[in-house]
């Protein structure tokens, strides 16, 4: 029986039956130790896997398969008013006692602090930063101690924080702490209620959070906000969340316009043809990599000068748990599979991991995650295409007919290429030397454009393999073996390896 089918079957049948089927489940080997390719045979049992990889599954996590809402595999809806529906309050394996789970924004660095008379001290310059968001693709901007983003501040509700903000930027600026409540001088609203940081002066500021949630740090100058000065500044509240969570992400979205054979941003113009995820260009984004079963906290914000971003994840119901203003009562919980953040919003979303893949996480439109779309230099149209008939005689120039088959009858200006980065083989090598990118599929990075990323959900001993081993593994093994445990490997193709080559994974 292949998993889609047992998922089916499970619906129907009733309990008894339903855990004949997880006592026959097997846990199969990694991937490392064979190569999926040549074994096309359906994993065994019901589509899943117990946590730790080669552990018994305990009484208790049986139960709450048919109890509730199980951790383990796709949601199977329940009564919406229960508290397992889709997974609401289930919590994650972490134990609230333990504190927040580290926050992770991936590409972009935490800023250190130090302590000094019970005073958290950060110290923040002001500077022009040079970032490569694609390989090989540099863009000229403003931010924070050569970062943009800047580096992610971090405290605990109460906190006592100085920011030591020094301006190393040709031009005056100022510091505003998004969204925290505090006093008016401390505020960063340049000229409204401080005088400008001159270039090479320091202004301190400081802080007192009586509040939690997902806040951020940015120039008060629009056009040093439209290059990109912002950074994560995240509150974690004095008593633990609840549910506790195991992961704990963040996304900055940005929009970039620059021209053609320049690198310096143009904070005038409005069409928006570059588009960072903490400063990197998809397939440049470092995916999101968890466990099977673990709950997961998305934190996303959008930091674009104008344009508001529809985020959408797949194979997955999240819960919208919080915006930048706190965390949201349980009972205002949304359950949506897309979620509109506009400009300076957060939105912070809550999903158990429970559909092993990898899985997109992408703004849903559709220029955001083009990129650029054509090369700097060059025509727009296909090689082969003869457009003198269309130019001949513009009067009585034929109808473009986008059904027509015949040999040489491609028509003009169609199809219109889609094009991020140069896929050379040195880009490659960057994007594919990353652990969070082993054993992907090899054309994962063809559709991974812009405002894309993944979230990897992966059984405990991949996620081993992937993220805490460094035996090499072949571009797309670990997906296949997902499919292979999961889905239908019978129906599933292997992508092909052509000009994918490059970084930690092996094969070809
Ligand atoms: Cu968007």
């Amino acid at each position: 029986m292949s998993a889609a089918e047992a998922r089916r079957s499970f619906l129907k049948a009733g309990t008894a039956a339903a855990a004949g089927a997880f006592a026959a489940n097997a846990v199969r080997p990694a991937a490392a130790q064979e190569n999926p390719r040549q074994d096309p045979t359906p994993a065994p049992g019901a589509p899943t896997d117990p946590p730790g990889g080669a552990q018994p599954r305990g009484e208790n996590d049986v139960r709450a398969d048919y109890d509730g809402f199980s951790r383990y595999q796709p949601s199977r809806g329940n009564d919406p008013d229960s508290k397992w529906y889709i997974g609401k309050e289930v919590p994650g394996f972490r134990r609230g006692e333990e504190g927040p789970a580290p926050f992770i924004a991936p590409d972009v660095e935490k800023l250190p602090y130090t302590m000094e008379n019970g005073w958290k001290v950060f110290r923040l310059n002001c500077t022009p930063v040079r970032r490569e968001f694609l390989p090989g693709y540099y863009i000229d901007v403003y931010g924070f101690n050569g970062s943009m983003p800047g580096p992610t501040i971090e405290a605990t509700q109460g906190d006592k924080i100085r920011v030591i903000v020094k301006n190393d930027l040709p031009e005056p600026t100022s510091v505003h702490w998004h969204g925290l409540e505090l006093s008016v001088q401390d505020d960063g609203a340049s000229h409204l209620t401080q005088n400008m940081i001159e270039p090479g002066k320091e202004y301190v500021y400081e802080l007192h959070p009586h509040e939690e949630g997902t806040f951020f740090y940015h120039s008060h100058v629009a056009m040093q906000e439209t290059f990109g000065m912002v950074g994560w500044f995240i509150i974690h509240p004095r008593k633990p969340f609840d549910p506790p969570v195991d992961r704990d992400f963040g996304l900055i979205f940005q929009n970039f316009r620059i021209d053609p054979m320049t690198t310096v941003v143009d904070s005038w113009g409005m069409d928006f043809n570059w588009h960072t995820i903490n400063g990197r260009s998809g397939p440049y984004t470092t995916p999101l990599v968890c466990r099977h079963g673990e709950r997961v906290r998305i934190r996303i914000m959008d930091f674009s000068p104008i344009q508001h971003h529809p985020i959408h994840l797949h194979g997955h119901t999240f819960w919208v748990t919080g915006h930048e203003g706190a965390r949201v009562p349980k009972t205002a919980w949304i359950p949506r599979n897309t979620e509109l953040i506009a400009v300076a919003q957060a939105s912070t979303l809550e999903l158990i991991a429970n559909n092993p893949g990898d899985w997109a996480l992408h703004c849903h439109m559709t220029h955001h995650m083009m990129n650029h779309m054509v090369q700097h230099v060059g025509p727009r149209l296909r090689g082969q295409a003869d457009t003198e008939r269309y130019t001949a005689n513009l009067e009585t120039r034929p109808a473009v007919d986008l059904n027509s088959k015949a040999l040489g009858e491609v028509p003009p200006g169609y199809p219109q290429m889609m094009q991020g980065m140069k896929m050379d083989p040195r880009a490659m090598e960057k994007v594919w030397n990353r652990r969070e990118m082993k054993g992907m599929r090899a054309t994962a990075p063809k559709t991974i454009h812009g405002l894309f990323t993944a979230l990897r959900v992966l059984p405990d001993d991949l996620y081993r393999l992937v993220m805490e081993s460094d035996e090499p593994v072949e571009k797309g093994a670990v997906f296949a073996e997902i499919v292979r445990r999961f889905g239908d490997y019978g129906r599933y193709q292997w992508a092909p390896m052509m000009n994918m080559n490059g970084g930690m994974n092996g094969g070809e």
